[in-house]
């Protein structure tokens, strides 16, 4: 039987395990990532397991996410991060020099391997050919340092693409079908393989945005086939030696196949306040716009922001409009700047913003109360913006620039001029002069720790009994920014008691002080939750500031797949209903307890929780391998990896 592509890559990897979707396989990563937001807290994970350097094939720390440097938090965690990489011999990408995604696409992405990275969008990577996954930063410690990563080997979902998009069509609106037929949850454990025909006709770039933003699917990672595009964008990268061909075999087999015809695709939108709520942009034509946000690492690349350009040339952004352009990486402003499109933006009345996150995780550019914001991005949850009722779209570049025109929402096609097609180009300008490239690690360097970066707290071996309290009830599609918000609140990611204050900040603003409450009477908190629990980002401190409050355990209907591994990670046990309707028995404050779930545990034996203000016992599910269940035993992972 011949490979798929995702078998070609994953399966020479496998270092323990069988190549069976559904069983857990330890895979090696030859590459990891990490941006500062994760990063700081991964380091501090890696310093705590005393190895002497990095041991994966290549590591890269980015500084993207938190560079508004207001107070002297940030500045300290860069400080924090450069000596670090370089005592250990890793990759330093200063703030500036881009997105980790589109500066790692550019000039680290290579076929074939793999590629872990703190960050859910990781699989950017599978743009160029990799099985790039995200995960928590303890899990991308744990690679550094030679480690393998644990991962359930994958169902894969051929896409077959046929046909070739339309003028004023492009990759955005490709992955918002896939979102449309898809959904953003009942994904996880699948990797959608594309691939047929009308692959050929997608550039790199656009690959890239489409396999980006899978993660919002909750799918464990997106791949496209490595081709003569992906030759021709590593030669333009300087690193055509770098390119392998990998193609599916003609016999390859695959659990699902879905088409999908690109000629058929018209101009989407996401609209509040899911990823995966999709409309026409048509249907919304005439809505009044009053902010549009260019940039992120969906669609922010050299092709998109030229594009851009080329339609707002000449035009103006209309007057109720604020308008803001973030290029993804130092490569693509710089090639903005010596070509002159730069210019053509600023004519247009563009803010140009610096080459990082920025918008896209609220750190800046909150639109005003109740706007209408389009954004290129690829997360629109409630909040996410800084404004709470903000309506935040998702749209392509072509839809954005269109808006910025009118001012209302306008299907690109409508727009009354040629649709400017943006060829690849044949060099793109390299320009390594941001990255501090170690030659080696040297051990020498003192590690410069500013008053915002604290030890990693340790959760304490899982007890016998869990006794305590429900202290929050939640419904479904709760993702992680609803647990514990980024924005404002991202400059204390190094520093987990004052982080932990925000806790289900946007949700329940008393959770805190409740949560608090229990704990410090010695007893533990639990949450209860619907359908696909810890959707979105990979932050492991959804898990780890509910650790450090005392939440014990996490009882849902389901999961998703970062969220899961990081609950374990920090000592968290997460539970399933056995029957779904008992989630409707319990109430929130109600006083409960999972009766002996060591030993349960331990013996492999069903576990219930009592609910003594019901009085009732609800069975529960749960599904550990025999390391999780010994990592959960232990408190986490770093108690079970460092004794
Ligand atoms: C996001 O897009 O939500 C983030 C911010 O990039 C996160 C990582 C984080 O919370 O630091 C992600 O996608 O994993
Ligand atoms: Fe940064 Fe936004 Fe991409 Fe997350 S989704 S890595 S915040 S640009």
């Amino acid at each position: 039987m011949g490979k798929n592509v995702v078998q070609k890559i994953l399966d020479p990897h496998i270092v323990e395990g069988k190549p069976i979707p559904g069983q857990e396989v330890a895979i090696r990563i030859d590459q990891t990532l990490t941006q500062d937001a994760t990063g700081t807290m991964a380091y501090l994970q890696f310093e705590a397991m005393g190895l002497d350097a990095v041991r994966a094939e290549l590591s890269v720390s980015y500084v993207d996410h938190n560079t508004i440097q207001v107070g002297f938090e940030n500045a300290d965690d860069h400080r924090y991060l450069q000596t670090v990489a370089a005592k250990y011999g890793i990759v330093y990408s200063r703030a500036g020099n881009g997105i980790c995604h589109q500066v790692h696409l550019e000039r680290f992405g290579r076929p074939g391997k793999t590629l872990l990275g703190s960050d859910s969008h990781t699989p950017t990577g599978g743009g160029v050919g990799m099985f790039a996954v995200g995960a928590g930063g303890l899990d991308v410690a744990v690679a550094m340092g030679g480690g393998p990563f644990y991962v359930t080997y994958p169902k894969v979902c051929l896409v077959r693409l046929t046909g070739q998009l339309q003028p004023w069509v492009s990759a955005k609106d490709v992955i918002l079908k896939m979102l449309e037929i898809f959904s953003t949850k009942g994904n996880v454990g699948w990797v959608m393989e594309y691939g047929g025909p009308g692959a050929a006709t997608l550039s790199v770039p656009e690959r890239a945005t489409i396999t980006n933003m899978g993660a919002e699917m909750g799918v464990t990672t997106s791949v496209f086939p490595s081709d003569e595009e992906t030759r021709r964008f590593l030669k333009a990268q300087g690193r055509e030696d770098q390119w392998v061909e990998i193609v599916p075999d003609p016999d390859a087999a695959y659990d699902k196949v879905v088409d999908l015809d690109l000629r058929a695709i018209e101009p989407l939108a996401a609209y509040p306040h899911s990823p995966g709520n999709i409309k026409p942009v048509r249907e919304l034509a005439g809505m009044a716009v009053n902010q549009v946000e260019i940039g992120s690492c969906t669609n922010s690349s050299y092709k998109d922001m030229i594009t851009v350009a080329h339609i707002l040339k000449g035009q103006h952004a209309h007057p109720s409009v604020s308008f803001a352009v973030a290029p993804g990486s130092r490569q693509v402003l710089q090639m903005l700047a010596r070509e002159g499109a730069l210019g053509d933006l600023l004519d247009a009345g563009a803010r140009i913003m610096e080459s990082a996150c920025g918008f896209c995780i609220g750190n800046s550019q909150s639109p005003q109360t109740t706007a209408v914001s389009l954004r290129t991005s690829n997360r629109n949850f409630e909040g996410r913006s800084g404004t709470k009722d903000a309506q935040v779209y998702l749209v392509s570049p072509e839809t954005a620039a269109a808006a910025v025109i009118t001012g209302e929402f306008t299907d690109p096609r409508d727009l009354d001029m040629p649709y400017p097609k943006v060829d690849m180009p044949e060099a793109f300008l390299i320009d390594d002069s941001m990255f501090i490239l170690p030659e080696q690690a040297d051990k020498d360097v003192a590690i410069y720790r500013g008053p915002n970066i604290g030890d990693p707290p340790r959760n304490d071996a899982l007890p016998a009994d869990i006794v305590g309290a429900i202290t929050i009830k939640v419904g479904d599609k709760i993702t992680t920014d609803h647990i514990i918000p980024a924005g404002a609140r991202m400059k204390y990611r190094s520093n987990v008691p004052k982080y932990a204050e925000f806790v289900f900040e946007n949700v329940d603003p008393a959770f805190y002080q409740r949560a608090k409450a229990t704990r410090d009477q010695g007893e533990y908190n639990l949450i209860v939750a619907g359908e696909s629990y810890g959707q979105g980002s990979s932050r492991e401190h959804a898990a780890l500031c509910p650790m450090y409050l005392g939440v014990k355990a996490v009882v849902a209907k389901s999961f998703e797949r970062i969220h899961i591994a990081n609950l374990i990670n920090f000592g968290i046990v997460p539970l399933t209903f056995k029957d779904e309707a008992d989630y409707e028995k319990i109430a929130a404050g109600d006083a409960v307890e999972i009766p002996d779930i060591r030993g349960r545990l331990q013996r492999g034996e069903d576990l219930v929780l009592a609910d003594k203000t019901q009085g009732i016992e609800i069975p529960l599910a749960y599904n550990f391998s025999d390391r999780q269940r010994d990592i959960l035993l232990a408190g986490g992972t770093l108690n079970y990896v460092v004794s």
